[in-house]
Order: structure tokens, then C-alpha cells, then sequence
């Protein structure tokens, strides 16, 4: 996959006057540079909905588009692959209905994990929560920055920090050794969704 370093989820929650695709567009113009649609609640046409919009703006800018826990709706919209959990189904299996060229992306929160979804073929996986978020409903406890550490010496495949990443903590992210990171409320919850991109890139350059 082609490399990424500013990873934001959509969370509509955290902007309940505002559409969707304005949000992630400025998060785009920002420097984000790939999306994930991620939505626990909605219905799988209104999902499908949403997801051809997003698919029509990430085209519009040359970023991939992942799609939370809806296998199906990624395949009918073609986007550009699918992020899984613990709880969905085996890496293997999604795979086999993916296919080859899609992007999957594999949530862990320990070694073991993320040492499995490597060996089974994961693209990318998430490293977290790294510290306390209100984001994720049954979120286990953070990991801490020790975890990117352990990740960055066993693993090879490319990882993004995830959970409670703010501009005032993402230093010690990246100090563990995290190269991309991934938030939402930071990004879509704020009221200048373009100034924390970029302010987030300018932290990742100057490291
Ligand atoms: N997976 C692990 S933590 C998390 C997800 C989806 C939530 C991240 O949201 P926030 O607002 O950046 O803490
Ligand atoms: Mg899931």
C-alpha cells in the first residue's frame, strides 16, 4: 500500500452541525492522507450512502478510503480496502472476500495480535488505544506508549498509533517511534478541522 502518515476516522458524533464531507475535506486539505469511515450505528444503506460520498472525495484527491466493519459496503462502493477488529471475522477469511489488492487493516492491543495479523497477511495494523478515549465503546484499557515500542522492534508491516491522540500528547507517540498516526475527536471534533492537520504534520516533520 502506499505510504500514509495523517490517518483520520470520521466521527459525526463530534460534529453534529456540520456534513460529513465538509469535516473530512478540510481534514484533507489539512494533509490527512487516508480516511476511514467508521460508523457503529447506522443502518448498512445509510452507511452505503455515506460511503459512496466519502469514495467521491477521497477519488477527488488521490487518498484511500477504508471502510470500517462493512466488508460488503467496501466492495460495492470499491474502495480501497477494509479496517477489521479483534471481534470481526478472521483476517483469512476477509481476504478470501476481498481479494488481494484491497488494503486491510487489523486493530490489536498486544504483541500476540499483532504478530498474527502480520503472519496472516494484514496490510497495516492499529497500535492502541495508547491512551484514554471516549471514541470507543467496550475500549480496552490503554496500552501506553510501551506497546509502540514492543511493536516497533517484532514487527515489520506498517503500524498507526491510535486512541486519545491529541496535539498536546502526540510527541511521546512519536518518541516511542510511531511514523503515522490516527485520531478522530482531535480532528473532526475541532473547530478549525484543517489548522490541527496541519499543525499534526508540522509535529510529524519535525521529528
Ligand atoms: N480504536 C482504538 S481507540 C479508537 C479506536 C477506533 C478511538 C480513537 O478515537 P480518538 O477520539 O482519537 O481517541
Ligand atoms: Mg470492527
Amino acid at each position: 500500500m502506499k505510504n500514509f502518515r495523517l490517518y483520520a476516522i470520521t466521527g459525526e458524533e463530534f460534529h453534529p452541525e456540520r456534513d460529513l464531507i465538509d469535516v473530512m475535506e478540510q481534514a484533507i486539505l489539512g494533509g490527512v492522507d487516508i480516511i476511514q469511515l467508521r460508523d457503529k450505528t447506522s443502518s448498512k444503506m445509510v452507511v452505503l450512502e455515506k460511503a459512496k460520498r466519502l469514495k467521491a472525495l477521497t477519488d477527488q484527491y488521490h487518498i484511500p478510503l477504508i471502510i470500517n466493519d462493512h466488508i460488503d459496503v467496501a466492495l460495492a462502493v470499491d474502495a480501497s480496502g477494509v479496517h477489521v477488529g479483534q471481534d470481526d471475522l478472521p483476517l483469512e477469511e476477509v481476504r478470501k472476500i476481498i481479494g488481494k489488492d484491497k488494503i486491510i487493516g487489523v486493530s490489536t492491543h498486544q504483541l500476540t495480535e499483532a504478530k498474527k495479523a502480520e503472519a496472516n497477511g494484514a496490510d497495516y495494523i492499529g497500535v492502541g488505544p495508547i491512551f484514554t478515549t471516549k471514541s470507543k465503546v467496550d475500549v480496552v484499557d490503554p496500552v501506553t506508549t510501551t506497546y509502540i515500542s514492543e511493536v516497533v522492534s517484532e514487527i515489520s508491516i506498517p503500524f498507526v498509533a491510535i486512541g486519545g491522540i491529541k496535539l498536546h500528547n502526540v510527541q511521546q507517540v512519536i518518541e516511542a517511534g510511531a511514523t503515522r498516526v490516527c485520531m478522530i475527536s482531535e480532528i473532526v471534533g475541532a473547530s478549525d478541522v484543517k489548522g490541527v492537520c496541519q499543525e499534526f504534520i508540522r509535529i510529524l516533520e519535525r521529528k
